[in-house]
């Protein structure tokens, strides 16, 4: 989009197509609050776009680039280790395909409904697009709590859901990744059970493999390391650095361990993260390797890191965004941090937040977070690091190569720096200066839109 300065809009004052475009969503999709979230996110950074590009508002292109181009849904059975039967169900969300074959991650949990599968794949849509790399947008996974269950339990699940999701992945077709409850562990199980059925050793069908067996160094690392670049580009900006730094990381898993780890390896402190179930408060810093091994090793919880740490509390869950801090950065999951969380930041002297998750702040904790100054990074932007790693790996598999973990991190490093000055740009072109929120959404919804356009009607 060429620089042209537009009248800025306010989130309120979506003009009439637009709106009448969202309350038909809202209305085909009834129950789906999250993906009326994400688009909602969408639409209110579009008019700038619209003003440039009018043939966007024709042919239905809009309407078509919200709806999937795919949606399946299918019964997992599988017996736990009594021997008793459970069902659970299925998703693979396949939304678009315009930029590359279907991608993005599975999610284990047992809040997993198509509503939040149809959020996922969106986001993932525009987030994949604004990478620049040739990747469409999807989203997968189930019902199934894996908390609790065996190895043997979670082998059998991952047998039976890929039993069925075999017939429509592919290289070229749909590569699935991991995201909340599954990790290294269940890909390996997923890849096993497609090499078995398919007679296949397509490396590239799954992204986020162990790195023995195709996958890619830095993959596991990527998003919060990503993420964490992303922040300190922003922090470049003001010539500021991480240094010295007091921040705060949700959730304790993938995501928030690496950027935990980024964080302090770049001079910060991480002084709180958590898990669903409570907030470990460690005024000295975070131990990276005493909670690595509790969550990687033992898979435990914050409250055994408490329990190993002098230096650690225990606070409820939920209570992470009480405390004082420089930077947060929610890495855990969507609507984590809302207005009254953002407050408490804002009156606690936060001047940044980072999304290392998917859609963590409610829309109007953004709202209070942007009118307070704080300097806020959507996840498409700062968490796409991932998949970006991910495409990293599809090409070394495509291939046959393996790149060295130094190598690639600057590849990452180099993404993360590419996205933060593309978000920039594209913000200042629409007339609003350091809304990264603006600018991802507009920098990704163009590549998808112009790329559908160019195609004719699909
Ligand atoms: P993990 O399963 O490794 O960790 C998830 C963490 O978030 C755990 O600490 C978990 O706590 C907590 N959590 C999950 N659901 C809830 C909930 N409903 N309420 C409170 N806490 C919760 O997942 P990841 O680290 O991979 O993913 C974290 C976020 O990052 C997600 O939003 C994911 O979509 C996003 N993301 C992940 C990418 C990846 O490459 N893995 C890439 C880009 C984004 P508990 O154990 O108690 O459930
Ligand atoms: O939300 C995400 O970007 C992911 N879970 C990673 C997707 C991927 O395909 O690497």
């Amino acid at each position: 989009m060429s620089p042209r300065p537009v009248a800025w809009k306010t989130r309120r004052d979506m003009d009439d197509e637009l709106q009448e475009i969202y309350d038909e969503l809202v209305r085909r999709n009834p129950g789906q609050e999250e993906f009326h979230q994400a688009v909602r996110e969408v639409f209110d950074s579009l008019h700038p776009v619209i003003d440039h590009h009018p043939e966007f508002l024709r042919d239905g292109l809009i309407q078509r680039l919200l709806e999937p181009e795919r949606q399946l849904m299918f019964r997992v059975p599988w017996a736990d280790d009594d021997g008793e039967v459970h069902v659970n169900r299925g998703f693979r969300v396949e939304f678009n395909s315009a930029l590359g074959p279907y991608k993005g991650g599975l999610r284990f949990h047992p809040s997993v409904d198509l509503g939040i599968m149809k959020f996922l794949a969106f986001e993932q849509t525009l987030k994949n697009a604004l990478t620049g790399m040739p990747l469409g947008g999807a989203k997968g996974g189930s019902d199934f709590d894996p908390r609790g269950r065996s190895e043997a339990e979670v082998m059998r699940f991952c047998q039976s859901y890929m039993t069925e999701l075999y017939r429509h992945l592919g290289e070229h077709t749909d590569v699935p990744a991991g995201d909340i409850g599954v990790g290294t562990r269940e890909l390996g199980f997923l890849f096993g059970q497609y090499k078995r059925i398919t007679n296949r050793y397509e490396s590239g069908v799954l992204t986020g493999k162990g790195v023995g067996w195709g996958g890619a160094h830095v993959r596991s690392e990527a998003t919060g390391y990503g993420a964490v670049f992303f922040l300190a580009e922003m922090l470049a900006v003001d010539q500021q650095s991480l240094d010295g730094r007091v921040c705060l990381v949700s959730g304790s898993g993938n995501v928030a361990l690496h950027a935990i780890d980024k964080l302090q390896q770049l001079g910060a402190r991480v002084v709180a993260c958590s898990d669903s179930d409570g907030v470990a408060h460690d005024p000295d810093g975070i131990d990276i390797e005493l909670l690595r091994r509790i969550k990687q090793v033992e898979r435990g919880r914050v409250a055994d890191y408490v329990d190993e740490r002098d230096s650690a509390t225990l606070e409820p869950a939920g209570s992470i965004w009480q405390l004082e801090c420089d930077v947060a950065m929610p890495c855990a999951t969507q609507n984590e941090l809302d207005d009254d969380d953002a407050t408490a930041l804002v009156d606690h002297g936060c001047t940044a937040v980072v999304e290392g998750a998917n859609m963590p702040t409610t829309a109007k904790g953004i709202d209070v977070l942007q009118k307070a100054g704080v300097a806020f990074a959507p996840g498409k932007a700062a968490n796409c690091g991932g998949v970006a790693t991910s495409a990293l790996e599809m090409q070394q598999n495509a291939s046959r190569d393996s790149w060295s973990f130094t190598h690639t991190e600057a590849r990452l490093a180099e993404i993360m720096a590419r996205v933060h000055q593309e978000c920039r740009e594209t913000a200042q072109e629409c007339g609003a200066n350091d809304d990264y929120v603006v600018g991802a959404n507009v920098a990704g919804f163009q590549r998808v839109a112009a790329a559908m356009h160019a195609m004719g009607l699909i």
